[in-house]
């Protein structure tokens, strides 16, 4: 009687504490026999990395619009009608085969014990450290969730102004710095004419291209971006050709040159609230750890632990059993 009255208490208590459960690096430790989830996850990335460098702007795009969107539960790939992935921001969203390819080794390896939300974020910072930047320590334990809307997406817009991306970001727990650091994000992959080109013919109605672009590179992307194409051609970013692939701080030094290609990235360079954060980022030694400490912060946003959400058996796919 007694020892079953102290078992229940335990177990309660076990339950109390798991479902208030923080985020732990090394949570999967010992949770697949003597399988390091870990280095089966770096793996996959590395092998995808090798074939296609751009994998790393995929990851980090991805893990940015799961965590923005209702936090880091992997609601992101849940296929549905008008889930999250229909909903016009996600356009061009990349990667989601990754993400499957590592989910069904995983399943194979050790059923329902790795999230799909966890996946997203480990191997983002896999494919983080391949492309330069650091091989952080990456804390998991996050759930999947059960509820993916499209109409749940609010996610900004690449013409923001400074002070409203301010704000949607502070409503994620996250300071100014962060969001000067994490839209070094930018620092690797690609955006769609569709997406400036008014800054090259006709900023905010004035006909012309906007001042605040240096005017080479106007007539650089002109080029490339003809006003009347057929095809959404693609730019890079990060405008040094030298590490459009590199997670580095090149991209700080390019828009302090005048040469963002999105409004919002140029725009932090010359917002007083904003460019001294810029410039020291420029300047700094350390931005691949300033930027790890700022992807470990988002990867926290509103997750879902201990007993709440679920495991998926697949990503695309809330559990039916
Ligand atoms: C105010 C916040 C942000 C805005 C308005 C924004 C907007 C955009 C836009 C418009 C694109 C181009 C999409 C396309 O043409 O297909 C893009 C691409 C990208 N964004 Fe952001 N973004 C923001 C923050 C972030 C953050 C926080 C990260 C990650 C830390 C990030 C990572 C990326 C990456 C890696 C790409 C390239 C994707 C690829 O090459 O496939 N962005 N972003
Ligand atoms: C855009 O144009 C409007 C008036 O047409 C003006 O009030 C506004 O300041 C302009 N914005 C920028 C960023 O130049
Ligand atoms: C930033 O600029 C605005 C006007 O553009 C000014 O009112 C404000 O005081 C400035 N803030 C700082 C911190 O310099
Ligand atoms: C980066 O360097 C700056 C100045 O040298 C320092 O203040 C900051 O703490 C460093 N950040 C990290 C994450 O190492
Ligand atoms: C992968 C995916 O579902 N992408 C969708 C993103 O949103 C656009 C626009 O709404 C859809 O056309 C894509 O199919």
């Amino acid at each position: 009687m007694k020892a079953t009255l102290i078992t229940m208490i335990l177990l309660i208590l076990a339950f109390t504490v798991a479902s208030q459960g923080p985020l732990q690096v090394g949570f999967y430790k010992g949770k697949c026999g003597s399988i390091d989830i870990e280095s089966i996850i770096g793996g996959i990335v590395h092998s995808r990395f090798v074939k296609d460098p751009t994998v790393v702007a995929a990851l980090l795009r991805m893990q940015f619009h799961d965590c923005f969107v209702n936090g880091c539960d992997a609601s992101l790939l849940l296929d549905g009608e008008s889930s999250e992935k229909t909903a016009p921001p996600n356009l061009s969203v990349r990667g989601y085969d990754i993400i499957d390819e590592v989910k069904t080794v995983l399943e194979k390896a050790c059923p329902r014990i790795v999230s799909c939300a966890d996946i997203i974020i480990a191997a983002t910072r896999d494919a983080i450290a391949f492309a330069g930047g650091s091989r952080y320590k990456v804390q998991m334990g996050r759930r999947d969730g059960k509820v993916s809307l499209a109409s749940n997406v609010d996610l900004p817009n690449p013409t923001i102004p400074v002070d409203q991306s301010i704000t949607a970001f502070q409503k994620k727990g996250l300071s100014v710095t962060d969001m000067v650091l994490l839209l070094g994000g930018h620092t690797v992959g690609i955006a769609h004419c569709s997406l400036f080109s008014d800054r090259l013919y006709n900023f905010n109605g004035t006909g012309s291209p906007d001042p605040a672009m240096d005017s080479g590179l106007v007539s650089a992307l002109k080029l490339r971006c003809p006003q009347k194409s057929k095809v959404d051609n693609t730019v890079n970013l990060d405008q040094n050709s030298q590490s459009s692939n590199t997670v580095d701080n090149s991209f700080y030094k390019q828009i302090l040159m005048n040469r963002g290609i999105l409004k919002i990235d140029q725009s932090i360079a010359l917002d007083n609230k904003t460019r001294d954060i810029v410039s020291s980022i420029a300047n700094a030694f350390n931005f691949t750890s300033q930027f790890s400490n700022a992807m470990i912060k988002m990867g926290a946003i509103q997750v879902l632990t201990g007993a709440n959400g679920e495991i998926r058996k697949s990503c695309k796919a809330v559990n039916t059993s």
